[in-house]
């Protein structure tokens, strides 16, 4: 099983809310490891690029208006399956009807501030990552505990 990558952006919300770090700290205690991170104010032009599949949607004009309205951080987080894995911790979309233990269904009780972005496939996650990161922006390394995050083997065992 080789390595996998998922972009993910504390949004806003999580950012004026201080949660920054809590969330964070949550995919290093999972096991993976981050590559890329940055402090940034995302653009309309971003925005649109990232978000381009909802630009028919009625929520789309809030959408954007609530994701360019303040500091994000956007991570690059490497490791097995981080792309599926993410998704789960991150919970529903909708903060209210994310179940607790999620990060959404532990910070938020709103719909659309709901605190997270993580790609929703590996295909969406290559695209996410080239839109945010340049390539000298990311870093290879691996952990001194990753033998022992991950048992290879196992993961080869059981991939399809
Ligand atoms: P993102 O992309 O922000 O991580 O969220 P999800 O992957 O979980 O959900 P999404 O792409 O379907 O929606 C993007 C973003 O739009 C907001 N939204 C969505 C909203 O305000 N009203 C809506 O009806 C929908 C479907 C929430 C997340």
């Amino acid at each position: 099983m080789s390595e996998e990558r998922t972009l993910l952006i504390v949004k806003p919300d999580a950012m004026q809310r201080g949660l920054a770090g809590q969330i964070i700290s949550r995919f290093e205690q999972r096991g993976f490891y981050i590559v890329g991170c940055k402090l940034m104010q995302i653009t309309q032009e971003l925005a649109a690029q990232h978000y381009g599949e909802h630009k028919d949607k009625p929520f789309y004009a809030g959408l954007v208006k609530f994701m360019t309205s303040g500091p994000v951080i956007a991570l690059v987080v490497e490791g097995p399956r981080v792309v599926e894995t993410a998704r789960t911790m991150m919970g529903k979309t909708f903060a209210y009807d994310a179940q607790p233990g999620t990060i959404r269904g532990d910070y938020g009780a709103s719909k659309g501030f709901n605190l997270i972005h993580g790609s929703d496939s590996s295909a969406s996650a290559k695209r996410e990552v080239e839109l945010f990161f340049k390539p000298e922006e990311i870093l290879e390394w691996t952990p001194a505990n990753r033998g022992w995050l991950f048992n290879d083997e196992d993961l080869g065992a059981t991939s399809e």
